[in-house]
């Protein structure tokens, strides 16, 4: 069985209305969306569809015959591949690298252990501002990310986690007492495998296919019960070679109530 890191930073290892945006043109040409309401109850009910199981996850057969016995499920991670359009991408992308340049200067070094020794090759900084970018980014924020969720939710300042090509992170659970139960993210720049392992049982996974454009959820059972980690060596999906460069991750994490 493998080791589980709780870490002692971040990492470690009701009805109300929540906003979906569909459809404005922000400031960057980027769609942020009109606002309508969805209820807490709608959150709760979210579903991976048929169609994104097939494509996106790989389950174990143990993670399929226990999921009743321990009471998890996976629609604890979802998975929106092309949540966003290429030209959003890229703008994304490009207010990530703006951030990372005004946090670690123009130079792009990574660094080779994260203090809670989970990430290697990385840089990573947490967002309170975005500088010029700022309105625009919160207003992105709230309407295409905050809007997934019930209202009640409150966030943490979000984080920009730059992977370098040979960066990797290990497994581990974040924690417990400086987040609730989201750890959602927004994919960027090139394709990563998460796989997810059950904390009692390494045997019970699931390998999911994160694309760039691609936004997912980690909630609930799957956010308290299982590791997640992105690994140098898991490079293969369903028998074809995924193209592991650089990945830049925006990372959202609710408040712990
Ligand atoms: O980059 C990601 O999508 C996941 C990052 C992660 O595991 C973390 O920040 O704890």
């Amino acid at each position: 069985m493998q080791a589980i890191r709780v870490q002692n930073s971040f990492r470690s290892l009701g009805f109300a209305k929540a906003r979906v945006g569909f459809g404005l043109k922000g400031r960057n040409g980027i769609t942020v969306g009109r606002v309508r309401s969805v209820s807490s109850n709608a959150y709760a009910s979210l579903r991976n569809s048929p169609a994104i199981l097939d494509s996106c996850f790989e389950l174990s057969t143990a993670f399929t015959d226990n999921a009743s016995s321990k009471g998890y499920s996976i629609n604890d991670f979802l998975v929106y591949p092309d949540f966003v359009t290429k030209e959003e991408k890229e703008t994304l992308t490009s207010i990530c690298e703006k951030k990372l340049r005004r946090s670690f200067g123009p130079k792009v070094e990574y660094f080779p252990i994260h203090p809670d020794s989970v990430i290697h090759q990385y840089r990573e900084c947490s967002a309170s501002h975005w500088g010029k970018q700022d309105e625009f980014m919160k207003e992105f924020i709230n309407k295409k990310i905050y809007s997934m969720f019930p209202d009640q939710m409150e966030w943490l300042d979000p984080h920009v986690l730059d992977l370098d090509g040979d960066g990797e992170i290990k497994a581990h659970v974040d924690n417990i007492e400086y987040s609730g139960s989201v750890v959602a993210g927004l994919c960027l720049l090139s394709p990563a495998i998460m796989t997810m392992r059950h904390k009692d049982d390494s045997n019970i996974r699931f390998d999911v296919l994160l694309e760039p454009g691609t936004f997912y959820i980690q909630r609930d059972t799957i956010r308290y019960s299982f590791t997640h980690e992105i690994r140098l060596s898991n490079t293969t999906w369903k028998g074809n070679e995924v193209d592991r460069s650089r990945r830049i991750s925006l990372l959202f994490r609710d408040k712990k109530i």
